[in-house]
């Protein structure tokens, strides 16, 4: 078999890639280590920026977001009983983020695929890269019918923190930078309406706790939590207990329990692998970033990662210029680092750290003060949130321009 791009990974990166190189008429084949209920049924992130909804508007995959996301043109901030408003659309002229389900955002995208026939390997085994260095690389792959080759032009590493395409970047050119969180995140999906109409990222001497949502029905709620903490330590009643304590008596108030049925826990880290290139591998996604959820930047990094990437595909295949895929990883990180930044301030500012002293606690209620009275930190929290612009690429008109 033969093929353009092959892309290994069929999460955010791997299914918006392949539907942006289809858009643009370059033939691609995902291939995926489990299958599509496995995949749909992840419950991850919940916030798009609005680059990542423009994206999929370009695609024509917006119909069910248009119709049941919740745009919020503000969020929350809450400590010691004091709330901040953050008004994105005033502070940024009229940015919004829009809350829709990375579990929706993967239904779209199969549903999609399976409309244009466009060709995802499901239950692919033992996947491994050939000749990324050389000029004609190939992945194998077994399935019930055996070991299968794939030839293909360029690889895409989509295959997420846990995959094994940012292990083809040698060691002797690849950087890694890392940040372990003494903590995680227990987080539940629960039948309930929401506390609030909008998030609240709330910060309690107890830790992190943040109230957000999937639906006007449905509540997505998490707290931080110690990093050998296990789901059974924390039946309904006592996450319910926990959860109310950190919000505080005033949100508290809107909280509506229910039974969780879905609890589940997830380690936080930043992390960066450089360079997202080696020969004719290139990496988008958690494959070649991690970042804490607090900032709700991951799956957005994904799609910025591979609007960048296919914009350098098309260069080389449609114009035979390979500036773009020279230029991919270089222009790709100045966005990733600058949204690593963002989480791990976000996170250092909400969250309790084990080791922190009286001096620590001080230092995030004056950062919340100076929050609360300063449209100048409002405004730069508001404008990282909602997303930053993709850098156009040199010679190039911004992506949005082309959107
Ligand atoms: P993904 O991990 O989504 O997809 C990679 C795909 O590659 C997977 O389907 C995997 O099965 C496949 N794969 C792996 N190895 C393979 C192999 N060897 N061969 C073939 N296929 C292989 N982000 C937020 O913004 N907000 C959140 O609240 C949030 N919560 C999260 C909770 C958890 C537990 C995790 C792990 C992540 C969370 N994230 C969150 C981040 C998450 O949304 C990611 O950023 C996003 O899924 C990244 O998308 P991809 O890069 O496509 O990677
Ligand atoms: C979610 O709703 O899952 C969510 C929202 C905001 C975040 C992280 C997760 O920062």
């Amino acid at each position: 078999m033969r093929t353009q791009v092959a892309i290994v990974g069929a999460g955010p990166a791997g299914l918006v890639l392949a539907h942006l190189l289809r858009a643009a008429g370059i033939e691609s084949v995902v291939i995926e280590r489990r299958t599509r209920d496995y995949v749909e049924g992840r419950v991850r992130a919940g916030v798009l920026e609005q680059g990542t909804v423009a994206a999929l508007a370009r695609l024509g995959l917006d119909r069910r977001l248009r119709a049941e996301g919740l745009v919020h043109t503000g969020t929350n901030l809450a400590m010691d009983g004091g709330i901040v408003r953050i008004d994105m659309a005033d502070l940024t002229g009229g940015g919004a983020v829009t809350i829709y389900g990375q579990q929706e955002v993967m239904r779209d995208l199969f549903d999609a695929a399976e409309t244009h026939g466009m060709p995802i390997v499901f239950g692919a085994e033992d996947v491994r890269l050939h000749d990324i260095d050389g000029a004609s690389p190939s992945v194998s792959y077994r399935t019930a019918a055996g070991v299968q080759h794939l030839a293909c032009d360029v690889v895409a590493g989509c295959d997420g923190s846990h995959g094994i395409c940012r292990h083809f970047v040698p060691e002797a050119v690849r950087k890694t930078f890392e940040r372990v969180y003494p903590f995680g995140w227990l987080g539940i999906l629960a039948e309930v309406p929401p506390a609030a109409p909008e998030l609240i990222y709330a910060s309690h001497a107890n830790g992190f706790a943040l109230s957000s949502m999937r639906s006007p029905t449905r509540s997505r709620y998490y707290i931080q939590c110690g990093i050998d903490e296990r789901i059974e330590d924390w039946p309904d009643d006592r996450f319910w207990d926990e959860l109310c304590l950190r919000l505080g008596p005033e949100i508290a108030a809107g909280v509506v329990r229910g039974p969780a049925f879905e609890k589940s826990i997830a380690p936080l880290r930043s992390f960066v692998g450089e360079p997202m290139r080696h020969g004719r591998l290139f990496l988008a996604g958690d494959a070649a970033h991690s970042v804490p959820p607090t900032g709700a930047k991951g799956m957005n990094l994904a799609v910025s990662d591979v609007l960048m990437l296919a914009e350098a595909l098309e260069d080389f295949f449609v114009r035979n210029d390979q500036s773009g895929l020279d230029g991919y990883s270089a222009r790709a990180l100045a966005r990733v680092w600058k949204a690593e930044r963002f989480s791990w301030w976000f996170t250092g500012l909400t969250h309790r750290f084990p080791e922190a002293t009286g001096f620590d606690r001080r230092m995030q209620v004056a950062e919340f003060a100076y929050l609360r009275t300063s449209r100048a930190a409002q405004t730069a929290l508001a404008e990282n949130y909602i997303g930053l612009p993709l850098d156009p690429a040199a010679g190039r008109p911004s992506t949005e321009a082309r959107a």
